[in-house]
C-alpha cells in the first residue's frame, strides 16, 4: 500500500492502481474519453489519447493523465485544480477543433460522449479553426456506417474488435493529423471479414461508428396502402427498450411493445418469439438426427448472423458444424409469407415483414443472397432497438404509459424458453428442454438449467439424458468462440452442441441496445429480466406452444421434414 492525498483527503491504496482507479475509490470523478474498462470482459482501453482525465501532482509540478499514471507513494493529486480543469478543457477544445459540427444532424445527438464532456467542461467555444479532416463515409455495407471524420482516434472499436472478438478489422493507420482508424488499407467495410456485430458501434463514444439507420424504409412501408406490414421483436428488446424512455434498466415492457406497434399502424405484431421456439423444434430434431444416426458432432446453434459470419470467414472447414436452421427472425419472415399469406389470402408479395432486433448484425444477414432469392425476400426491413425507440419518440408514442396488449396470432404465442434466447446460454438451455423430453418420453421437472446460466465467456454443463451424459459448451464473445471452434478444429472438443453468441452477453448486450457506456450492471439486469419473463410464462417448453403445433399439424408437417428443411433450413458459405 502507498500513502497518497487526492484532493487534501488522504488515502492508502496499493501501488499497483492508476490515480483514476484510486480516485473512483474515493467517489472523486475524473471525466474521462478514450478510456474504457469493461470488468466482466476483461477489456481496458488504455491509449490515454484524449487527455481528458488530466489531473494535477501538486509538488511534481506537472499534469499527467489519470488512466494511465499509477499511484506512487506521497503523490498528492488535485483533480479540481483550475491547472486540471483548463488542462482538461482545452484537451476537449482541440477534439472539437478538428470535428464536425453536426451535432443536430449527428445520429449520436445527446448520445455523444464527445458532446456530453464538452457541456460537462464548459466549453463555450470552438478556439481554434484551422484543417479539418475530410474522408467520405464507408456507406457500403448494409450494416454499419464509418463516418472517419468523427472519429477521435480513441482505439475503443480496435481493442474491442481485436481483443475481444479476435476479428482483427479495425486498426488505426497513418500518422498525427491523417490518423485514421478502418480496415487495413481502408478497404471498404463490406470487402473487410467484419462479422457486423457492431461491438466497435456499441463502445464508439461519438459517431464515428453507427448502424445503417433504416427507420425511413418502414416509415414508407406503413404509409404505402397496397402493403401488409408485419413486424416482429426480438426476445432481447422487451428487457431494454424501457431503457430510452427513462424506465429502469431490467423493466419488462412486452405488452407495451405490442401496444405501440399496433398504434404505429402495423398490420399484424408478431413476436420473434413464437419463431424461436419454431427454432427449437428444428434445432432439437436435428441435434437428436445427429447423435442417433453419427452426424457430425458438436452441433453449433446458427441464431447469431454475426457468429456464422465469423465461422465462414474464419473456420471456412468447419462450415458442416452448424445447425442449418435459419435465425428465428428469418423463420418467421418465412412463415409470413407463405402459412401467414396463405391463411389471410394475401399475396406474399404484398407483404414487408420488419424485425425489430437488437442487432446490428441482423441487417447484413436480412440481405444475404440466399436468405432473400426464395420466399419473397424472407425478411424486408430490419431496425435495432435505438432505431425503433427512435421512431417510438417520432410519433409522439407516451411508451412509457402505455397500456399493455398481446401480440396478434397466429405467429404471436410463444414459451418461455423462446425468451431465454435473448440470453448467453438461453437458445441452448430451451433445446435442451425439447431434447430431454423428446429423447425420454418423459417430463423434465426442474426446467430452470442453472448450471448454463452466468455470464463466464465461456461455460460448459453436463445434462443426463437417458443413459446419455450430453456435454455442452458456450460461448459468448468471438475471441470466446475463436477458442471453441480451434478444439473442434484439432478434434480436442468434447461437446455434444455448443452454443454462441458474438456478443458478449448474447442479444441483451447486442449491438444495436440502448447504449450502456460502459455500465455492465444493466447488461445484468437485462439477463434477470430474461429469466424472469421465462418464470412468468405458463408454458416453458418450445414443444408446447398450441400455435407451433398447430403449424406443423396444419403447413410444415413433421419438424425436421421435407417442407421444414425446405423453408426453415439453409446453408452456409466460404
Ligand atoms: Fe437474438 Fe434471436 S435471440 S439472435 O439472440 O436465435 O438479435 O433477442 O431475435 O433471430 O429469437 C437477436 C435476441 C433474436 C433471432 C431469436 C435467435
Ligand atoms: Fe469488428 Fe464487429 Fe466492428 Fe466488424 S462489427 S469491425 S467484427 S467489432
Amino acid at each position: 500500500l502507498v500513502k497518497i492525498t487526492i484532493n487534501g483527503q488522504e488515502m492508502q491504496v496499493p501501488e499497483t492502481i492508476t490515480i483514476l482507479e484510486a480516485a473512483n475509490r474515493a467517489n472523486i470523478r475524473i471525466p474521462t474519453l478514450c478510456h474504457l474498462d469493461l470488468h466482466d470482459l476483461k477489456l481496458v482501453n488504455k491509449t490515454a489519447s484524449c487527455r481528458v482525465c488530466t489531473v494535477e501532482l501538486k509538488g511534481r509540478n506537472s499534469l499527467v493523465p489519470a488512466c494511465v499514471t499509477q499511484v506512487d507513494e506521497g503523490m498528492i493529486i488535485r483533480t479540481d485544480s483550475h491547472r486540471a480543469i483548463n488542462a482538461r478543457r482545452i484537451a476537449v477544445e482541440l477534439l472539437l477543433s478538428n470535428h464536425p459540427n453536426e451535432c443536430f444532424t449527428c445520429p449520436k445527438n445527446l448520445e455523444c460522449e464527445l458532446q456530453a464532456l464538452a457541456k460537462e467542461l464548459g466549453v463555450r467555444e470552438i478556439k481554434w479553426h484551422g484543417e479539418k479532416m475530410h474522408y467520405d463515409k464507408d456507406l457500403s455495407s448494409d450494416a454499419i456506417v464509418k463516418d472517419p471524420n468523427k472519429c477521435i482516434m480513441c482505439r475503443r472499436c480496435e481493442t474491442m474488435c481485436n481483443e475481444i472478438q479476435t476479428c482483427g478489422i479495425l486498426s488505426a493507420m497513418g500518422r498525427g493529423f491523417k490518423a485514421i482508424v478502418g480496415p487495413a488499407f481502408n478497404i471498404p467495410m463490406k470487402d473487410s471479414s467484419c462479422t457486423y456485430c457492431g461491438q466497435c458501434v456499441a463502445v464508439c463514444p461519438t459517431a464515428a461508428l453507427t448502424e445503417v439507420n433504416h427507420t425511413d424504409k418502414v416509415w414508407e412501408a406503413l404509409s404505402d396502402p397496397d402493403k401488409h406490414v408485419v413486424v416482429q421483436v426480438a426476445p432481447a428488446i422487451r428487457v431494454a427498450i424501457g431503457e430510452l424512455f427513462g424506465m429502469e434498466p431490467g423493466t419488462i415492457v412486452t405488452g407495451k411493445l405490442a401496444t405501440a406497434l399496433k398504434n404505429m399502424g402495423f398490420d399484424a405484431v408478431f413476436d420473434t418469439d413464437f419463431a424461436a421456439d419454431l427454432t427449437i423444434m428444428e434445432e432439437a430434431s436435428e441435434l437428436i438426427h445427429r447423435i442417433e444416426h453419427g452426424g457430425k458432432l458438436p452441433i453449433l446453434t446458427s441464431c447469431c448472423p454475426a457468429w456464422v459470419k465469423f465461422i465462414e470467414h474464419q473456420f471456412p472447414e468447419l462450415l458442416d458444424v452448424p445447425s442449418t436452421c435459419k435465425s428465428p427472425h428469418i423463420m418467421l419472415g418465412v412463415i409470413a409469407k407463405t402459412y401467414y399469406a396463405e391463411k389471410i389470402g394475401i399475396d406474399p408479395d404484398k407483404i414487408v415483414v420488419v424485425s425489430v432486433m437488437p442487432c446490428i448484425a441482423k441487417k447484413a444477414e436480412a440481405a444475404r443472397p440466399e436468405l432473400t432469392k426464395d420466399y419473397h425476400n424472407n425478411v424486408d426491413i430490419v431496425v435495432t432497438t435505438r432505431e425503433f425507440a427512435a421512431m417510438l419518440k417520432e410519433a409522439g408514442i407516451d411508451f412509457k404509459n402505455l397500456p399493455d396488449s398481446d401480440f396478434d396470432n397466429p405467429l404471436g404465442e410463444s414459451t418461455g424458453a423462446s425468451v431465454i434466447f435473448g440470453t448467453t446460454g438461453g437458445v441452448i438451455e430451451a433445446a435442451v428442454r425439447t431434447a430431454y423430453e423428446w429423447m425420454t418420453g418423459e417430463e423434465l421437472k426442474d426446467v430452470e438449467l442453472h448450471q448454463l446460466r452466468g455470464m463466464e465467456g465461456i461455460r460448459e454443463g453436463t445434462v443426463k439424458i437417458k443413459e446419455m451424459d450430453i456435454k455442452i459448451g458456450i460461448a459468448h464473445g468471438l475471441g470466446n468462440a475463436r477458442k471453441l471452434l480451434e478444439d473442434i478444429r484439432d478434434g480436442k472438443s468434447h461437446y455434444h452442441a455448443i452454443e454462441i453468441m458474438a456478443c458478449p452477453g448474447g442479444c441483451i448486450g447486442g449491438g444495436g441496445q440502448p447504449y450502456h457506456h460502459g455500465n455492465e450492471e444493466i447488461v445484468r439486469k437485462r439477463q434477470q429480466a430474461i429469466y424472469n419473463e421465462d418464470r412468468n410464462k405458463a408454458l416453458r417448453k418450445s414443444h408446447e406452444n398450441p400455435e407451433i403445433l398447430k403449424l406443423y399439424k396444419e403447413y410444415l408437417g413433421e419438424p425436421y421434414g421435407e417442407k421444414a428443411h425446405d423453408l426453415l433450413h439453409t446453408h452456409y458459405e466460404a
